[in-house]
Formats: C-alpha cells, sequence, structure tokens
C-alpha cells in the first residue's frame, strides 16, 4: 500500500510539473493612467483573438478595476506563446475626483469614480505581488517619463525579478520622445509603438514572445 501510495503521489506531482509548464504566463500591462495600457490590451486582443478586453477613453481612470483576457497565443517565427493579458488600472499618487469633474460629470458620479479608482490602484499592485509573471509597461512617449510613480514600480518590478518590457507608446504624437524613455530606464529593452495607430506591433509581438514565452 505505502509504495503504491508513493508512487500515486510522485506521478501526481509529474503530472501537476507538466501542466504547470503548459499554464499561459500572467503578464500585466502597468503603467500611469493614460497612457494607453487599454488600447494596447484591446489591440492584442483584437489582434490574436478576434475581440477586445475593455473601453478605452480619454476620461483618466477608465479601468478601474483588473481586466483578464485569457488564453491569447501569440505566434513567432514557428514559435507559441499563451498569456493572459491582464490590463490594469493606471498607478498613480493621486486620484482627484475633480479630475472627472472635467469631463462634465455630475460631483456624485465623480466623487465615486475616484473612490473605485483608488481600489483599482490598491488591487493592481496587490496583483503586481502576487499575480502576474510578467510585466508589459506603457508609457506616453510625449510625456516625461521620470516621475515618482514610474520610478517606484519599475522599482518593485525588479525587486521581484519579474521580466520587463518598456513600451514607448504614442510615438504616432509629434513631440513623442523614445529616447527620452530608454535614458530614464536604460536597465530595460524600450519598444517603440503607437498602440492606436497599430505601429511598431511585428517587434512588439516579437519581443513579447522573446521575453515572456
Ligand atoms: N496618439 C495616440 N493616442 C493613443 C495611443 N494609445 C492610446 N491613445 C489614446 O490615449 C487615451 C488613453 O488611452 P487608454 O488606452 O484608455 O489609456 P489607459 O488609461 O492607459 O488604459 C485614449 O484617448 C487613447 O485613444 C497612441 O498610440 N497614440
Ligand atoms: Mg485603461
Amino acid at each position: 500500500m505505502g509504495l503504491i501510495n508513493g508512487l500515486r503521489q510522485s506521478i501526481s506531482r509529474a503530472t501537476e510539473r507538466l501542466f504547470s509548464e503548459e499554464e499561459p504566463k500572467r503578464i500585466g500591462i502597468y503603467g500611469p493612467p493614460n497612457a494607453g495600457k487599454t488600447t494596447l490590451a484591446n489591440r492584442i486582443a483584437r489582434d490574436w483573438t478576434g475581440d477586445a478586453v475593455g473601453p478605452e477613453s480619454q476620461i483618466p481612470h477608465e479601468t478601474r478595476r483588473a481586466r483578464r483576457k485569457e488564453d491569447v497565443e501569440i505566434e513567432r517565427n514557428g514559435k507559441s506563446v499563451t498569456i493572459d493579458i491582464v490590463d490594469t488600472p493606471g498607478v498613480t499618487t493621486k486620484v482627484d475626483y475633480e479630475e472627472f469633474t472635467e469631463f462634465d460629470m455630475e460631483k456624485e458620479d465623480a466623487v465615486r469614480r475616484s473612490r473605485e479608482a483608488t481600489e483599482g490602484v490598491a488591487e493592481a499592485m496587490h496583483w503586481l505581488r502576487e499575480d502576474v509573471d510578467g510585466v508589459i509597461y506603457v508609457l506616453d512617449s510625449a510625456e516625461d517619463p521620470f516621475t515618482q510613480v514610474n520610478t517606484m514600480l519599475i522599482g518593485i518590478i525588479e525587486s521581484r525579478d519579474l521580466p520587463v518590457l518598456i513600451f514607448a507608446n504614442k510615438i504616432d504624437l509629434e513631440d513623442s520622445s523614445e529616447q527620452r524613455i530608454r535614458n530614464a530606464f536604460p536597465q530595460h529593452e524600450t519598444v517603440p509603438l503607437s498602440a492606436l495607430e497599430g505601429d511598431n506591433m511585428d517587434e512588439v509581438y516579437d519581443k513579447i514572445a522573446e521575453y515572456f514565452g
């Protein structure tokens, strides 16, 4: 009996290992509000599965809960990687309801949205600590990358030893600078793109397969 149970246990451990190797990698898309995280998540999902992850918006904090798209299979150079795309709320040091009232919203709705956004930020941080296997860090190339939030998040990602790619988004904008982002995070690979226009998506998928596959 002891021998058979022992055998059973080692077989089930081996099976577990086999399956865990096939499990998709969970890739979190992080970055400040309005960097284009949802636009990117939707483009990846549409390119490889045909449907979207969530609504994109000019209103900051439109994504207030983490959204997931499971089993997105990306095929590159004869290799395929299966990932779960997690689109997170933008991380910021301050969520102010007045940001919302600028968008013609009633105060009550604006206050509710800012409360949800604050909870969403906490949730995104929790996922970063517990639940993701790799990170795509999205930045708006037309904005200054040297912010406390970026430094803090990249620091947390590094301390967890997670593979990370920096995406310099919005390169279609005239005052964008990919180099400014490279200078801010020289220790990481930076990929320029426009999630909105679909520029440089071939390199984006090559890098995703290379880093997270
Ligand atoms: N010009 C330009 N605008 C973009 C690009 N990606 C996203 N946006 C716009 O930036 C705004 C915020 O995008 P969203 O994906 O909601 O940002 P998120 O808050 O990071 O999820 C929207 O108005 C998008 O259309 C891009 O590559 N180029
Ligand atoms: Mg979003």
